[in-house]
């Protein structure tokens, strides 16, 4: 408890608008992280931010015929509002191109050449006379060298996989203008990824027990494959020039610059935070992205990090699979997927969409999302099993007990049924928070509704309605109280899945004082702690019930992704 820690979210690039499962491989599982570890007591800081250099921002505007500039400062706002919408508690969501992030970046650049990582190299690169600019691997089309196909890259070739080097492809052309390019030389800062190795090696395996296996081994992958220099420079006019008032167009490599946002992103939150969160060794830095992005957090970065020696590595990467849609990939054009932008016009209750999110966590293989199963998640596992115990203790308490006159030490009878449950209470909740902890979301999950499960069981078991209907008043009362404080450890450990419903329920249900999310509150779990003469408020049912028109309704409107052009 009490520790530091910064907690981050892969940067999305912000040339189009996120879909579901951009939600679920970070901003999702960084927030449940961050939510777990400010209730659990810790110093949390929570950063992400728009990705908005590389050269799709730059296809794409030219598409529209938009400046990047313009691109993305619209973009953004969606994005931002996307992730308000679904409760992502960023402390700040930033971007790659404010001015702090430049001079961060010169600064960590020159670092590294100081230490004798940076080195001069020359490259041949096609140049477009007419656009008068290099073009970009994908500014340049032509015919593939292996296949014959008419639209491959210039490295590569999308029809059958191959890539290939810049002058092999045949009858080049500039995809913007048509033109002829020349091949021109030009000069590139390389950053010496053979010479930092070793201690990237050392480092890695310092790690071993803390990554996840298929992390670890994909770093260690790296390292035994040879890690050879690799050009962190680029020709283009978008992005952050290597001199700040440098006469050429060279700007940094997207992937060089974009994780050095993590810390210019800190550093907007004030210099103290900063220092702390990155330069004193005691704090923690995780880092959630898409196992696309393994090979950038786990070897790239830092390998920069120990090359400018100043900066905490990060204690962790979570790197999480990928999502589906009903067995297929997610398509925009084929209208496959559960897209975002829809997501702020709709009455759909975020904290079922986080809960079956939670449930459907890709953390050791691809997973798939299912509409039909979004909706059993809601009305068997919410509604059926957590909403139900909450409901029936609100209620009973509400409507014979208005106020709860349990002292709990001076109780001398407890019988087998609530020495188990009050057992169970304890372990099963360590448990959760173990697995939250250890970044077992659908164990958390699953074991929170597990407690719910044996919650109902006792409810069931011990039938306080017929005790009241009998007269046994004393012992209806005490079978109530242990439910509600079962229910106070439920909305605390439920509170970094469901924020919002945990709150209205803490709040005006339970009618507990504070914040069901305050830090350190998890102490207060697994254990009976609820104060004599407690005065629950009136029940409400926590979810709305799913039935087929609704989720048919969901589903058609879910499948609208934004056509970003329509936004100029
Ligand atoms: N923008 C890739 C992506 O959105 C990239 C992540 C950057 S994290 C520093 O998947
Ligand atoms: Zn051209």
């Amino acid at each position: 408890m009490n520790e530091n820690i910064l907690i981050t979210a892969a940067l999305p690039y912000i040339n189009n608008v996120p879909h579901i499962g951009n939600v679920i491989g970070s901003h999702f599982p960084a927030d449940v992280y961050a939510r777990f570890h400010r209730v659990y007591g810790n110093n949390v800081t929570f950063i992400g931010g728009a990705d908005e250099h590389g050269t799709p921002a730059v296809i794409n505007a030219k598409a529209l015929g938009v400046t990047p500039r313009e691109l993305v400062d619209k973009l953004k706002v969606i994005h931002k509002q996307i992730y308000n919408k679904l409760n992502i508690s960023y402390d700040n969501f930033s971007g790659t191109s404010i001015e702090r992030h430049a001079s961060i970046s010169r600064e960590f650049f020159e670092k590294l050449k100081e230490n004798g990582y940076i080195e001069k190299g020359k490259v041949n690169m096609y140049y477009c006379p007419t656009c008068k600019m290099f073009l970009p691997d994908r500014f340049v089309r032509g015919t593939c060298p292996k296949c014959g196909y008419d639209d491959a890259y210039g490295d590569c070739c999308e029809k059958c996989d191959s890539s290939f080097n810049g002058n092999e492809l045949i009858n080049p052309h500039c995809h913007t203008c048509g033109a002829t390019p020349e091949i021109k030389e030009s000069e590139h800062y390389y950053f010496n990824l053979t010479k930092v190795s070793p201690l990237l090696d050392e480092w890695i395996e310092s790690k071993k027990d803390v990554f996840k296996p298929y992390v670890y081994s994909e770093a260690k992958r790296w390292i035994k494959e040879g890690l050879n220099p690799r050009c962190i420079t680029r020709d283009m006019s978008w992005g952050i020039p290597v001199e700040e008032n440098g006469e050429t167009d060279k700007v940094f490599y997207v992937w060089f610059e974009a994780p050095i946002g993590y810390i210019s992103f800190t550093h907007e939150l004030g210099e103290e935070l900063y220092n702390t969160l990155w330069k004193d060794k005691s704090s923690k830095i995780y880092h959630f992205i898409g196992k696309d992005n393994i090979p950038f957090h786990s070897v790239f970065f830092p390998s920069m990090l120990l090359a400018n020696g100043e900066y905490n590595l990060p204690y962790d990467v979570a790197g999480l699979n990928f999502l589906n849609y009903e067995g297929q990939k997610f398509s925009k054009s084929k209208k496959i997927g559960v897209f975002c932008t829809p997501l702020l016009d709709s009455d759909i209750e975020i904290d079922a969409l986080r809960g079956y999110l939670m449930s459907i966590m890709p953390e050791t293989k691809d997973s798939d999302w299912k509409w039909e199963e979004f909706k059993n998640n809601t009305n068997s596992e919410l509604i059926g099993k957590f909403g139900n115990f909450f409901n029936r203790t609100i209620n009973l308490l509400y409507k014979n007990f208005p106020n709860l006159d349990v002292d709990f030490n001076s109780i001398t009878e407890l019988d087998d049924l609530d020495k188990h449950i009050i057992e169970s209470l304890e372990t099963i909740s360590t448990n959760v928070v173990e697995n939250y902890k250890n970044i077992k979301f659908r164990d958390a999950y699953k074991q929170l509704m597990n407690l719910a499960i044996e919650a109902n069981t006792y409810l069931e078991h011990k039938a306080p309605w017929t005790l009241i209907k009998n007269e046994k008043m004393e012992e209806a009362k005490k079978v109530l109280y242990i439910c509600l404080n079962i229910c106070k450890s439920l909305a605390i450990l439920g509170s970094p899945i469901m924020p919002s419903k945990m709150q209205e329920v803490w709040a005006n249900q339970l009618c507990f004082a504070g914040k069901v999310d305050e830090k350190g509150n998890i102490s207060n779990v697994g254990k009976i702690t609820v104060e004599k003469n407690h005065k629950v408020g009136e029940p409400k049912p926590l979810f709305r019930r799913i039935d087929d028109d609704y989720l048919t309704s969901l589903t058609e409107h879910f499948s609208n992704s934004l056509d970003i052009s329509t936004l100029f």
